[in-house]
């Protein structure tokens, strides 16, 4: 099997008391691992995509053959979504933006405090299912939301950070307050990560 459903970087509840220990082992070993599961089936159809990584298969699902086009996007999506989102968290994250993704929020949106608020207010508006954004693009950071688990990258942009407003992410414990998860998310952001991320963002082609 090519994909493989990456180990969670720490316990199940290490994010408490942000996100619970239920909601990690559903999302991790349940959601996540289907997403691989039929992204593996899909690879399986067409040998020749085995290859790829799935950043690759993502970025470029619309060439996909037709008959795993929708799978390619929706379960290699959501494979690279989420193996993004485990490692942009961590125990004991969150507090103020550190290293250069700290001075380009300040360039681009005053403070940190109106930047997160611009962030949680923009994804608590995508309708249904999706993912909130940060992209790096023509020089400047841009908040963005997208449908299901399409991600930035098919448009061309390497997204910096993301979070996952699909309900299995957080109803266990914030029932419909998604603006609350939002909130205190942040609490747990690994801000070396996202540095890592952004100095990738800048230069993607
Ligand atoms: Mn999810």
């Amino acid at each position: 099997m090519p994909f493989e459903l990456p180990p969670l970087p720490y316990d199940y509840a290490a994010l408490e008391p942000t996100i619970d220990e239920a909601t990690m082992k559903l999302h991790h070993d349940k959601h996540h691992a289907t997403y691989v599961t039929n992204l593996n089936g899909a690879i399986e159809k067409h040998t020749e995509l085995g290859s790829k990584t799935v950043d690759e298969l993502v970025k470029n699902w619309e060439s996909a053959p037709e008959d795993v086009r929708a799978v390619i996007r929706n379960n290699g999506g959501g494979h690279l979504n989420h193996t993004m989102f485990w490692t942009i968290m961590k125990p004991g994250g969150g507090g103020e933006p550190q290293g250069s993704i700290a001075g380009q929020i300040k360039a681009d949106f005053g403070d940190f405090e109106s930047f997160k608020k611009s962030f949680n207010e923009t994804t608590a508006k995508q309708f249904g299912s999706g993912w909130g954004w940060l992209i790096f693009k023509g020089g400047k950071l841009a908040i963005v939301t997208t449908p299901n688990q399409d991600n930035p990258i098919s448009g061309g942009s390497f997204p910096i950070l993301g979070n996952d407003v699909w309900e299995h992410a957080y109803y266990l414990k914030y029932q419909n307050k998604r603006p609350e998860y939002l909130a205190n998310w942040w609490n747990v952001i690994n801000w070396d990560e996202v540095n890592k991320r952004f100095e990738t963002a800048k230069s993607y082609k």
